[in-house]
């Protein structure tokens, strides 16, 4: 992409209500633009970082063997009606009426909508374990949307359900998603600690929040930093295995969050020198609900003696938008944001200090092709603006390498490539580069 044909609107002055490090960064970054309050449209820059994330999210829930599906955002109230939960939800539900007089709603999550195409279609226990996923909008009117993406009114979540006969088998499900969101949140360069959680309006008595330690978190934390030396999952992860193993090593060492923390266990379970408590951001929360949603709905199959009950269920959920955020909050400098690879809008940042040179816009534009070529995404900065302009808007969107092509690269035909993360540099050969790059 070249930046002279790129919506990247980078503002210069950090916007004065922008609290925290992210938020700066995502509106001078031009990733984001407010439409009202919690309520964000997604530029450029910011929907291909967030593009990514929500890939790495499906391909590892597909990895798991969930089906993806996509359901409205917009539900009927009378299901919302039918679990009981329409009243519970409170202010925090936008709720619509149709030109009928329907009563609508706008989800803030999917239980009900999802144990409703569940109790149509599936009648016997053989159809059993199921799950399901699903990557769209939500809308909760929060009380105090804040921090940007992190908190917004309207936000992408990924959430996923489980169906199952019996409870042993809902705890295998439980624990198939446990393990796919440390293996997702290890892909997207974070250390999301599992922790043990309340479940709020969502139900249930089996609950972990998956959450990074970071400064502007909303999140006090409890836990025993041998956690952190646990977390590396075996990339060629076998689903069908049992996983419990690697759950009990997570759970036999403390971590809760404020609303499940109890001091007395804390400083009993956990010796002094391994304490810790700071504050983080919730990525994702799993429940288990065993049949607090199938029962009032009817969702039921013939278990083998032929006899109906009420499917045991779970639901699990990642904040993709608020992702974006809590990677920068995890990610970032005094000048701009790093990307980790794995998230980069562009791999590449190809600065052109020498835009009025023909013969060094005829090169950038060869190295350029290359890259294209190579299926490397490079940004090529084509504009005609000064070298500090052009080094500070490049170090500010974080792309990791950047290639810097000056007053030499024309006669010596080499170019300088930065790390955004270190800094460091290194002098290249232009020819020898594009060989490399095109042998590769
Ligand atoms: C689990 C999936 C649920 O809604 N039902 C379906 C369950 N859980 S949750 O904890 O309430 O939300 C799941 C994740 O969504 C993100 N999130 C938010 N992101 C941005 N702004 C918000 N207002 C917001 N609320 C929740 C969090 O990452 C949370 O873990």
């Amino acid at each position: 992409m070249k930046l002279s044909n790129y919506f990247l609107p980078v503002l210069k002055e950090t916007p004065a209500d922008a609290e925290i490090v992210s938020h700066k960064y995502m509106l001078r970054a031009g990733m984001i633009s407010q439409s009202s309050s919690g309520i964000y449209s997604w530029l450029p820059l910011g929907l291909k970082v967030l593009k990514k994330i929500e890939n790495i999210v499906r391909e590892e829930q597909d990895a798991a063997g969930v089906n993806e599906i996509l359901m409205p955002t917009i539900q009927p109230a009378d299901i919302w009606k039918e679990s009981g939960r329409y009243d519970d939800y409170g202010k925090e539900m936008l709720r619509i009426n149709d030109r009928q007089g329907r009563e609508m709603l706008y989800g803030p999550t999917n239980e009900e909508q999802v144990t409703d195409i569940f109790r149509r279609a599936v009648k016997s226990y053989k159809e059993l374990p199921s799950h399901l996923y699903h990557i769209q909008w939500k809308f909760r009117d929060e009380l105090r949307p804040r921090f940007g993406v992190m908190r917004g009114r309207e936000f992408l979540m990924k959430d996923a359900y489980s169906f199952d006969l019996d409870m042993d088998s809902s705890r295998t499900s439980y624990n198939k998603f446990f393990v796919c969101y440390l293996k997702t949140f290890e892909r997207l360069g974070l250390k999301a600690i599992p922790m043990a959680a309340d479940t709020g309006p969502i139900g249930g008595d089996m609950s972990h929040e998956f959450v990074i330690i970071s400064e502007t978190g909303e999140s006090d934390i409890y836990y025993d930093k041998r956690i952190l030396e646990l977390m590396n999952v075996d990339k060629n992860l076998d689903y069908s295995s049992d996983l419990s193993e690697i759950v009990v090593s997570y759970q036999n060492l403390y971590a809760a969050a404020d609303d499940k923390y109890s001091k007395d266990e804390f400083s009993k379970e956990v010796p002094k020198e391994f304490q810790s408590n700071t504050k983080g951001i919730e990525v994702g929360h799993i429940f288990n609900f065993s049949s607090k949603y199938s029962e009032p709905m009817k969702a039921n199959v013939l278990n083998s003696n032929g006899k109906t009950v009420p499917v045991h269920m779970g639901s699990y959920g990642i904040g993709i938008s608020r992702l974006v955020g809590a990677i920068i909050e995890s990610s970032h400098d005094d000048n701009g944001i790093i990307w980790p690879d794995a998230v980069t809008p562009f791999a590449i940042g190809l600065i052109n200090l020498k835009i009025k040179d023909p013969e060094a816009v005829s090169m950038c534009e060869q190295i350029y092709q290359t890259l294209n070529k190579a299926g490397i995404e490079t940004l090529y900065d084509d504009k005609d603006d000064s070298p500090g302009a052009k080094f500070s808007r490049m170090d500010l969107i974080g792309l990791p390498k950047q290639i810097i092509f000056g007053k030499n690269s024309v006669i010596d035909k080499t170019i300088e490539i930065k790390d955004r993360k270190t800094g460091q540099t290194e002098i290249i050969n232009i020819s020898e580069t594009i060989s490399k790059i095109n042998n590769n």
